[in-house]
């Protein structure tokens, strides 16, 4: 039965039941960023992944920083029942808890709220509401890391490629093809300016990997190597800019402890998981990618925001 979707008559009635009110183009996108949800899923369980709930209140969350490109406001606070909570900025300190645990590969599809300024609105790829898929991997190493993101988007290429969606949408469905390209932040410097993403974006047809940030305490120094640092974003090309962001652990609590230091933390709101880095936090590494920005890339649209249902893009109020 062809399907009945609304496409921009207020009129459109069948038996007196308003079927759709969003054209065909957005429920296609829709109906594209729910069979991304599910390939994640089978992806990460085929994989031998424990998909683990995601946790959106916590006594500490990601500090997303000290870094001069975030443009994060504030954390976002609960207070209940006398305790103040923090909204996840994203859940690395839950997963690194969660490995030390379990003792396995974890994942979650993480709701993640990141309390952006409005002029984030004109990136086109930041939202302050939106979902990653966070995954987490016992004594693994960034190449392992690698190859596992590089093997889930040239799976998922094989299983979208199909999709009734895309001849909707007048586009061709993206084919990925790895082993991407990896570089060092300072070749990206040196060829594109310190604002290298969008330039670098744009000159490339495939993702392609960029390492070595110095960011977050929780992102590992190389020890035989300091000042570097073993992490690693994951780049669209054509424009669309970053995808996915991890790293190898810092698990030694000293070097934590440091790291913390050296970023001038509140200390006293990461008690516990400092308590439990004491006790022995395991070697791990892994990553996050967004859904909403997968979905925005394959589907060719403007804005992130686009493939939202309900938006959450900076600087433009809440609707419902
Ligand atoms: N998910 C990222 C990671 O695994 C952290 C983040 O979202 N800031 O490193």
């Amino acid at each position: 039965m062809e399907k009945l979707i609304y496409t921009g008559n207020d009129d459109c009635l069948l038996y007196g039941v308003r079927m759709a009110v969003l054209t065909k183009k957005q429920v296609a996108k829709l109906e594209i960023g729910s069979k991304v949800a599910t390939a994640v899923t089978d992806f990460f369980d085929a994989e031998g992944f424990i998909q683990l709930r995601p946790v959106m209140l916590g006594m500490s969350t990601d500090p997303l920083g000290p870094d001069p490109g975030s443009a994060v406001i504030k954390t976002g606070q609960v207070e209940y029942l006398g305790q103040n909570l923090s909204l996840m900025n994203s859940m690395i300190l839950h997963k690194q808890v969660a490995v030390r645990e379990t003792g396995r590969k974890i994942w979650i599809m993480s709701p993640n709220i990141r309390l952006e300024g409005a002029q984030r609105k004109e990136t086109k790829r930041h939202l302050f509401e939106f979902t990653q898929a966070d995954f987490e991997i016992p004594d693994a190493k960034m190449k392992d890391v690698m190859a596992l993101v590089e093997k889930f988007y040239v799976e998922l290429s094989q299983k979208l490629k199909d999709l009734p969606e895309w001849r909707e949408l007048s586009i061709a469905p993206f084919a990925f093809r790895g082993p991407f390209k990896v570089y060092e932040i300072h070749e990206m410097e040196e060829r594109y300016g310190k604002d290298w993403e969008l330039a670098a974006s744009k000159g490339h047809d495939q993702p392609f990997w960029v390492v070595c940030h110095k960011r977050e305490f929780y992102d590992k120094e190389d020890p035989e190597r300091p000042g570097h640092y073993l992490n690693y974003d994951l780049i669209y090309p054509k424009g669309f800019g970053e995808a996915l962001s991890g790293a190898e652990r810092e698990h030694d609590y000293q070097r934590i402890l440091a790291r913390m230091g050296r970023d001038r933390l509140e200390m006293k709101i990461y008690d516990a998981y400092l308590k439990k880095a004491r006790e022995g936090f395991r070697q791990s590494a892994g990553a996050g990618f967004g859904i909403e920005r997968l979905v925005r890339f394959l589907t060719e649209s403007d804005h992130v925001g686009d493939v939202q249902l309900f938006r959450r893009v900076p600087g433009e109020p809440v609707e419902i």
